[in-house]
């Protein structure tokens, strides 16, 4: 078996493409002199290792500062053990004044897609995203989206690689764990490039501190959201429905969502909850003749003020809760969606009788 030599790089075609990306991305960057590079809203691990990635790329290979900011929280415990164990070097975007920076980035989200804390008149330069790409995103200067990679960290990763940078520890730590929890150990959409840079990424990563990070310690809030989950949780067929009530942090109803998909003969989970003044919702599937983005981009439909985002396999959306009426909001979502697989008028059953 020949031997994976750290500095490998990618297949001709993919080493290629990442070189003329590259080129793009110091043309437009030379020349400024601080970048702020942000994150979607509540970041998950790829959204912060991408960002992580690009703030390294500008400063190491177009002389340009970059500070990588976030907008939300980082709610998730894995997430949290990410940002602790790495010293990862980002902040919240309501620490930062805008107005010091003179270059933009935004990765693992668009411009159009409302799920980042961007102010909305402001030009974004640097657009890297492997989700959909949506047109408003060619007004960037730089922009690099959609391509149906698993993760914005392969994106990213493939650049590294072609600007012959070996990626410090916690970066390559990062941008591998963005691919693995994207991709979920690469077993949900994910092609060859995914899977390559991860084995790339693999001899540079920190495996103790993966370890720590995959089995962090938890809150006693996060097993008493588990518990009322169990007890919420009702079952529609094929369909698994968790109304979570409040929340003590946003993404967990992406990781409920994902966990209640591991129920025997789900093939559909939907998660929500309400966390400052907002509903939050998750769609997982695993039937692949359906689509959770196009599902929760229907069930935005007629809901002003929301946002959506997500592609085959999982989705999520958040929107304004009106003043009155919360719990009628979250039920109307879970009516829309029981009526996309046609049990709308069914009871359901509860997971724990
Ligand atoms: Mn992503």
């Amino acid at each position: 078996m020949a031997s994976v030599t750290p500095l490998r790089p990618p297949p001709h075609d993919d080493l290629a493409i990442a070189r003329a990306h590259l080129r793009r991305l110091y043309d437009v960057a030379r020349g400024h002199k601080r970048a702020l590079v942000l994150t979607h809203d509540n970041p998950d691990p790829d959204s912060m290792a991408s960002a992580l990635a690009l703030a390294f790329l500008l400063e190491r290979g177009a002389g340009v500062r970059a500070q990588v900011a976030y907008g939300g929280i980082i709610g998730r415990a894995e997430n949290r053990a990410l940002v602790r164990v790495l010293k990862l070097a980002a902040v919240p975007l309501s620490r930062v004044d805008i107005g010091a920076f003179d270059l933009f980035g935004l990765v693992d989200t668009q411009p159009s897609i409302g799920n980042h804390s961007l102010p909305p008149g402001l030009h974004v330069d640097l657009v890297i995203d492997h989700h959909p790409p949506r047109v408003q995103s060619q007004a960037a200067a730089f922009h690099d989206v959609g391509g149906e990679f698993g993760a914005t960290s392969t994106i990213l990763a493939s650049y590294v690689r072609a600007a012959g940078l070996r990626p410090p520890r916690a970066l390559a730590t990062a941008l591998f764990y963005g691919i693995k929890s994207d991709t979920r150990d690469l077993h949900r959409e994910f092609v060859g490039a995914d899977v390559d840079n991860y084995l790339w990424l693999f001899p540079f990563a920190d495996k103790a501190a993966l370890a720590s990070i995959e089995h962090p310690e938890l809150p006693s809030e996060y097993f008493a959201a588990y518990h009322s989950a169990y007890e919420k949780a009702r079952l529609y067929g094929h369909a698994v429905v968790v109304d979570l009530g409040e929340l003590y942090a946003p993404d967990l109803v992406a990781e409920i969502a994902e966990r209640m998909l591991s129920l025997e003969g789900m093939k559909w989970s939907l998660a929500l909850g309400t966390y400052g003044g907002q509903l939050f919702l998750s769609v997982r599937t695993s039937d692949r003749r359906m689509n959770a983005g196009r599902l929760v981009r229907r069930l935005m439909d007629g809901r002003p003020g929301g946002s959506a985002g997500g592609h085959g396999a999982m989705a999520g959306a958040r929107l304004p809760l009106p003043k009155a009426g919360a719990r009628r909001l979250s039920a109307a979502v879970v009516r829309d969606f029981l009526r996309a697989f046609d049990v709308g008028r069914k009871k359901g059953v509860k997971l724990v009788p």
